[in-house]
């Protein structure tokens, strides 16, 4: 009971409650536990604002870079909002006693979504995976950021990108998602520093063979307001994410939702692009206002 008035509330309109914040990228640094000088100014480096500049200049045709942070999001507590008022309606699994039988027979078998507690352990966070570990280790490394008109990786240094995650002032930042660690020769080590949870063992894309296999495995670093628009993943598989470090907001909608009516598109606001920040914001709360809670077969949750 207590979950479901706490699901209404989030799915009521939170822009009543917008109020405005302090930008200071100083502390985001810190909080991110970044060291180096370049993060102890109060603006972006010349080099990296370049860089920036160009990759979302050919990221997004459709807009100019100058037009990204139109609407100030930065400015507020959008994400503070959506995440202390997430309602959670996904089921807990502890991975440590959860056995692949149980996990398959309940979960796997129903295409029930769950989250695995204890998990995070498969990846050694403190001594590769922390912000300061990752910028040591891969700063002068491009990856991708994003892909052009034509289909064209667009890939960039993490130096530029880490500068980005600290100063930017966008709506939705770039978001990076690289797809293809395994064709980066200096990034190919990240493969071996973590292990596949025990209930994914199985590698099934290997049956299509190597020429045909899509993407599937994946290496993702989101500014604040980053994020995908909602979309069915590669041969409509599921994958299994483990989000190392901040918060990651999720909404997964049961397969016999049509996609006309998940996409949300008529509550895209006026003036405003498809995009994730968007769709948690104003779209989704609009779209269950629409349907109906009850209606409308979705798990919302962090
Ligand atoms: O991190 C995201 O925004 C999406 C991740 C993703 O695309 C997926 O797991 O399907």
């Amino acid at each position: 009971m207590e979950n479901q008035t706490n699901s209404n509330y989030y799915y009521n309109d939170l822009s009543s409650k917008v109020k405005e914040v302090v930008f200071d990228p100083k502390s985001k640094a810190k909080k991110l536990g970044l060291k180096s000088d370049r993060f102890r100014e109060s603006r972006m480096g010349s080099s990296a604002s370049e860089v920036i500049y160009d990759a979302k200049q050919r990221d997004r045709t459709y807009t100019k870079p100058e037009q990204w942070g139109k609407s100030n999001y930065y400015k507020t507590n959008w994400c503070q909002l959506l995440l202390e008022n997430c309602p959670d309606e996904i089921d807990r699994i502890d991975y440590l006693t959860t056995t692949p039988e149980y996990f398959v027979e309940n979960y796997e078998s129903k295409n029930k979504p769950c989250i695995f507690t204890n998990s995070a352990g498969n990846f050694n966070i403190e001594k590769y995976w922390t912000f300061q570990q990752i910028y040591n280790r891969y700063k002068d490394i491009s990856f991708k950021v994003g892909e052009d008109d034509k289909g064209k990786k667009i890939r960039i240094k993490l130096k530029y990108f880490f500068e980005y995650l600290v100063y930017n002032t966008d709506d939705s930042p770039l978001y990076m998602f690289e797809s293809a660690i395994e064709d980066i020769k200096e990034a190919r080590k990240m493969i071996e520093k973590y292990e596949v949870p025990k209930y994914f063992r199985e590698d099934l894309f290997q049956y299509i063979g190597e020429r045909k296999r899509p993407p599937y495995r994946w290496f993702l670093i989101g500014p604040e307001r980053s994020g995908t628009t909602v979309h069915i993943d590669p041969l409509q598989t599921s994958a299994w994410n483990t989000s190392l470090q901040g918060y990651k907001r999720w909404v997964l909608f049961d397969p016999n939702v049509p996609k006309s009516v998940v996409k949300a598109k008529k509550f895209i606001p006026a003036g405003e692009e498809d995009d994730a920040i968007q769709y948690f914001c104003k779209m989704l709360p609009k779209l269950v206002q629409e349907e109906g809670r009850e209606n409308l077969e979705a798990i919302n949750t962090l």
